[in-house]
């Protein structure tokens, strides 16, 4: 099998061998050199193409109103990405920072605490629904959802934490965004 594969491979190069050997003597160390040189280049081609169809990093933006009006929020605040992408925490607008809600994130899962107007990127690795905050306008409703995969595993108990003021009603209408989770009809 790898024998028939070798052959298929060797055609596409025996020009560059025909054309090697004039110039040099020691044909069959250069029609090596040349084959692997090959398959070094297609696998970096490969690399790169997974790399850049891969991780991704997203942005979202601390506003003092976001884009339908809505004082105090990140924007957008709901956000589905990949296992492995990354998140960066805009300062768009002065005054806030992002940091997790307790009790909203998946077990395993790292926790971070942004200062504020300090933006920061998170790479997330464990799949599960992260509910945010930011800490001076939690009741004022500013907070958000990312939800990375497709695993809803922490829906349940993130649906059970405690929110002050508008964050309630607010994160009620994240949560109803969440793909694979129980969307409830709005009132
Ligand atoms: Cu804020």
């Amino acid at each position: 099998m790898s024998g028939k594969k070798s052959f298929g491979g060797s055609k596409v190069s025996s020009r560059l061998i025909s054309r090697r050997s004039l110039l040099a003597g020691s044909a069959g160390l250069t029609v090596a050199a040349a084959i692997g040189g090959g398959r070094w280049a297609s696998a970096q081609e490969n690399d790169s193409g997974q790399a850049s169809a891969g991780t991704q990093t997203h942005e979202v933006q601390m506003v003092n109103k976001d884009r339908e009006g809505r004082p105090m929020q990140f924007d957008p605040a709901y956000l589905k990405i990949a296992p492995g992408d990354s998140v960066k925490f805009v300062a768009t607008d002065k005054g806030h920072n992002s940091e997790p809600i307790l009790g909203m994130v998946p077990e395993g899962a790292e926790m971070w605490k942004g200062k504020i107007n300090e933006e920061i990127t998170l790479t997330f690795d464990v799949e599960g629904i992260y509910g945010y905050k930011c800490l001076p306008h939690f009741a004022l409703g500013m907070v958000g959802i990312i939800q990375v995969g497709d695993s809803t595993e922490n829906l349940d108990s993130a649906e059970t934490a405690k929110l002050p003021g508008k964050a309630k009603p607010r994160m009620a209408e994240l949560i109803a965004q969440v793909g694979g989770g129980a969307t409830a009809p709005a009132d």
